[in-house]
């Protein structure tokens, strides 16, 4: 099979020249074909660039100073959160919590909402798909407060078991649920919103996982009806170090804050602090400011390509991921048919290490991620180690596909001498 012209208008070539990063030979003779978008994206200049500017010309404190430079700072960063809550159609722009990334926000969650809300009998809901961020962060806070988990486990074709959650949601009060958009591994693209009117419905909460859908499709909170949801800059084209907490305002405002510090608070004495509007509360210390000027300028640079558009190159992307897969003898893939999936294949290949694998590719210039990519319990579902995970973003051309199948090709005939 030879790699087809994608059904959309989806112009490559210009999109790949944002990214000079992509424009490289890793080994003598191999050009870069970078398959790791999942773990991080690739920058584009747009990004650099508003980041470079902020520095060489903008940099100050912010909610701090009345001078220019601290009133311009602040102005970017306050632009940027506009832009987030646009973006995600938040309904205002005090639902939007800057943090470190996903992880952070997750935390941030557990910390001021679970603490707060569940006690020891108390029961909540995650999956066996769950990333470790949605997994040990409420494993902490069950040590000290006891409550129940219980796990939505997934169906044999890679799906969350819509009919096991249910059952779990008739059989006892559950106080929230926790659960992914889109899985980081399988790349289930999992009925956010259905999740969430069940789960209000039995009356519980929902926090989704929004670190692998946000950089890939259009997402609208609101729509969706979800309580919180979070996601990571650094996978949607941002920079490191920068994260997003959405939460409804209601929600947000009941919640006790979790770290102290400057900026969050409205008054403090020896005796104690009274705390800040919605969303300082929950921002303690200086920010990330430059990296949140960054995030403004990845959610200006994913809005010009239109999330719609860049959502139906990576279905095209997919589509021919899984048709050329097939074709590899000795592949097992854990990934879900189409439509309801990512642009991701994680697989093993015949009894090769994952570890091996990925060296392997590698040497043919191909990046990948081997392991358990913080999904340990999943791992364990499916009985294996670990796996080999390509994920692809909107830089990715079609031909890139078949440099990965190349390089399959290439790790099967290098272990079959052996
Ligand atoms: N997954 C991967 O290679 P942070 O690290 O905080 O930005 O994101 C955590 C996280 C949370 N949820 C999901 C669904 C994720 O995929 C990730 C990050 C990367 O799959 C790094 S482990």
């Amino acid at each position: 099979m030879t790699t087809s012209t994608p059904a959309i208008t989806w112009d490559i070539e210009a999109v790949r020249a944002d990214f000079p990063i992509l424009d490289q030979e890793v080994h003598p003779g191999k050009q870069l074909v970078f398959l790791d978008s999942a773990a991080s994206s690739q920058k584009p200049v747009q990004v650099i660039e508003s980041m470079n500017h902020y520095y060489r010309h903008t940099h100050a404190n912010v909610h701090r100073g009345v001078h220019v430079l601290s009133e311009a700072a602040t102005a970017l960063y306050e632009e940027s959160r506009g832009k987030v809550q646009k973006f995600i159609n938040a309904a205002s722009r005090k639902e939007i919590i800057f943090t470190r990334n996903t992880t952070e926000s997750m935390n941030l969650i557990v910390q001021t909402w679970g603490r707060a809300n569940l006690g020891p009998n108390d029961v909540i809901v995650l999956s066996v798909m769950e990333h470790h961020a949605n997994l040990t962060s409420w494993h902490i806070l069950q040590q000290e407060k006891g409550f129940r988990i219980r796990y939505v486990p997934i169906t044999p074709d890679f799906h969350l078991d819509m009919e096991a959650y249910q059952q779990i949601l008739r059989e006892e009060p559950i106080k929230a649920v926790s659960i992914m958009h889109v899985s980081n591994v399988m790349g289930t693209v999992n009925p956010m919103a259905e999740i969430a009117r069940l789960a209000h419905e039995a009356g519980a909460i929902v926090i989704g996982d929004g670190a692998q859908s946000v950089p890939h499709m259009p997402v609208d909170v609101q729509a969706l009806n979800v309580d919180f949801y979070a996601f990571s800059g650094h996978k949607m084209c941002g920079p490191t170090g920068v994260g997003i907490l959405y939460g409804k305002r209601a929600l947000l405002e009941a919640m006790p804050p979790w770290m102290g510090g400057g900026d969050m608070i409205r008054r403090v004495t020896l005796e104690g602090s009274t705390f800040n509007d919605l969303p300082y509360k929950f921002e303690a210390g200086t920010p990330a400011i430059a990296e949140g000027v960054g995030m403004g300028a990845a959610v200006d640079y994913l809005s010009a390509l239109g999330m719609e558009r860049i959502h139906a190159y990576e279905q095209e992307i997919a589509d021919y991921l899984h048709d050329r897969l097939a074709e590899v003898p000795g592949l097992r893939l854990f990934n879900p048919d189409a439509p309801h999936r990512s642009a991701v294949a994680t697989f093993t290949l015949d009894d090769i290490h994952a570890h091996d694998m990925a060296q392997i590719l590698d040497a043919e210039g191909v990046a990948v991620r081997a392991g358990h990519h913080c999904a340990m319990p999943l791992h364990q579902h499916f009985n294996v180690p670990a796996t080999s995970r390509a994920s692809f973003y909107l830089y990715n051309s079609l031909s890139e596909v078949d440099k990965l199948v190349e390089a399959l090709y290439a790790a099967k005939r290098r272990f079959s001498r052996k």
